[in-house]
């Protein structure tokens, strides 16, 4: 065997690792994805709907390319509720990517509990304009 040989060798088992090594990857992430869903679906949980009357709750309306109100000061622990209240689709995204929802049509809903204190600013991402500001205060209230 000439010195070439080994190296040909390894540098086959590299490129066929790769090849074995993405879809492991792709799998656990997968798995992460599963057990996200499976976490954030089990009851009792702040996102859950169900959850609403487990702690305070405030609501914020969606109406004319508007968050009504723009602005509140919540108690750590509370869940917010968007509802939008007009035909346009809206979303509510946290800026610093805390909160995300999915497009919220006419009727449709979105929770979520703040628990740490802070200014939370947001807005819809289909009408950027479009802002709001969850304020969570320990004296709030
Ligand atoms: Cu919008």
């Amino acid at each position: 065997m000439t010195v070439r040989d080994p190296k040909h060798l390894t540098a086959n088992a590299t490129s066929l690792g790769l090849r074995i090594c993405k879809p492991q990857s792709v799998r656990r992430a997968l798995r992460v994805t599963l057990l996200f869903t499976a976490l954030t679906s089990t009851p009792g949980l702040a996102e859950d709907p169900n959850n609403a009357g487990a702690g305070p709750v405030a609501s914020v309306s969606m109406d004319h390319n508007t968050f009504i109100p723009s602005e509140i000061t919540v108690v750590p622990g509370t869940t917010v509720t968007w509802v939008n209240k007009e035909d346009m689709p809206h979303t509510v995204v946290h800026v610093n990517k805390g909160f995300r929802s999915k497009t919220i049509v006419k009727d449709a809903q979105f929770s979520f509990t703040f628990t740490a204190a802070g200014d939370y600013d947001y807005l819809c991402s289909i009408h950027p304009n479009m802002k709001g500001k969850v304020i969570v205060r320990p004296d709030a209230g």
